[in-house]
């Protein structure tokens, strides 16, 4: 992080004194891990498709091979991937602070990989797997690489356990993620680019319920002057740089 950057002391002693925190993470807290953000170019195979268009029921109704694969490609580069000092960060200040929610747009497992306890997965986990047609779990202890698995209870197309565009996000998550959003006194967005809803209006309740909310992210994106403070720095650096401003300690 630049050396000019100066945290508000404002926002270090909210840290500080805070009861109720909530957090909302996306792809931009998993980048600095080394996997793409979810609007970063595509690369190689992949460059042809928008991630949009694949995560999508159509998408793997239409060409389910196609969609598992792309799945399977995303886990091997999370599964080569380590928690950065980002998530390391918010797992040390989930243990400093009495109520605590961190809320993920992320499918990668990383804030559980980092030591995270009470996290609220939003749009599901590559590395859980569901039914199609009957939509309860399969347990796969590893995926195969090239085409979806049969469900061993009805024979549908295994999927991954996210929820893809048009789906409905899971009914006791959102319940869980708006209820901290309008009870914490400081929200904290970081690494979303704010365009996908209903996640991106997070923020937004919170900051109508009378929290102080932050937005921590590398450039302006949708939700720009639309939060008390905007800081623009990689989440990998700001936030352990925040921890030892607030509490003499990084993870
Ligand atoms: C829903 C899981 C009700 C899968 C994801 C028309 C038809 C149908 C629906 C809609 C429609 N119009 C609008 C909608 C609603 C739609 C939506 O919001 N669309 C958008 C595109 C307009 N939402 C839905 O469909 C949701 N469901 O609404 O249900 C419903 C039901 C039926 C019909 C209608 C409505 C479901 C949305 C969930 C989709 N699943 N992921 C998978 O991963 O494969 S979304 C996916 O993109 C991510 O999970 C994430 O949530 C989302 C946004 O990505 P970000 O995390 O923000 O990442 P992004 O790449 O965009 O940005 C990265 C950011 O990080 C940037 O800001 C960058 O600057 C920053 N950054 C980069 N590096 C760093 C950094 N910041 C800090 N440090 C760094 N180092």
């Amino acid at each position: 992080m630049n050396d000019h950057m100066q945290i508000p002391s404002a926002l270090i002693e909210r840290l500080r004194t805070a009861q109720s925190i909530t957090v909302l993470t996306g792809a931009g807290v998993s980048a600095e891990s080394g996997v793409p953000t979810f609007r970063d170019a595509q690369t190689g195979l992949w460059a042809r498709y928008d991630p949009a268009e694949l995560a999508s029921p159509a998408a793997f109704r239409a060409n389910p091979t196609l969609v598992w694969q792309w799945y399977a490609y995303r886990r091997s580069l999370v599964a080569a991937a380590m928690p950065n000092p980002g998530h390391l960060a918010l797992a040390d200040l989930e243990r400093r602070i009495a109520d605590f929610t961190l809320i993920t747009q992320n499918v990668d497992g990383l804030h559980h990989r980092a030591g995270s306890q009470n996290v609220v997965e939003l749009h599901g986990n590559l590395f859980r797997y569901r039914c199609f047609d009957d939509n309860e779990p399969v347990e796969l202890t590893t995926a195969p690489p090239d085409d979806p698995p049969r469900c061993p209870r009805c024979g549908g197309l295994v999927r991954p356990d996210v929820v893809w565009f048009g789906e409905w996000l899971p009914s006791a998550a959102w319940r869980t993620a708006v209820a901290s959003a309008e009870r914490c006194e400081l929200f904290l967005c970081i690494g979303t680019s704010g365009v996908v809803r209903p996640a991106a209006d997070l923020p937004l309740i919170a900051r109508s319920a009378g929290a102080y909310t932050v937005e921590i992210n590398i450039a302006p994106g949708a939700l720009d002057g639309r939060l008390n403070l905007h800081l623009y720095a990689p989440s990998g650096q700001l936030l352990p740089a925040l921890m030892i401003a607030a509490f003499g300690a990084a993870a």
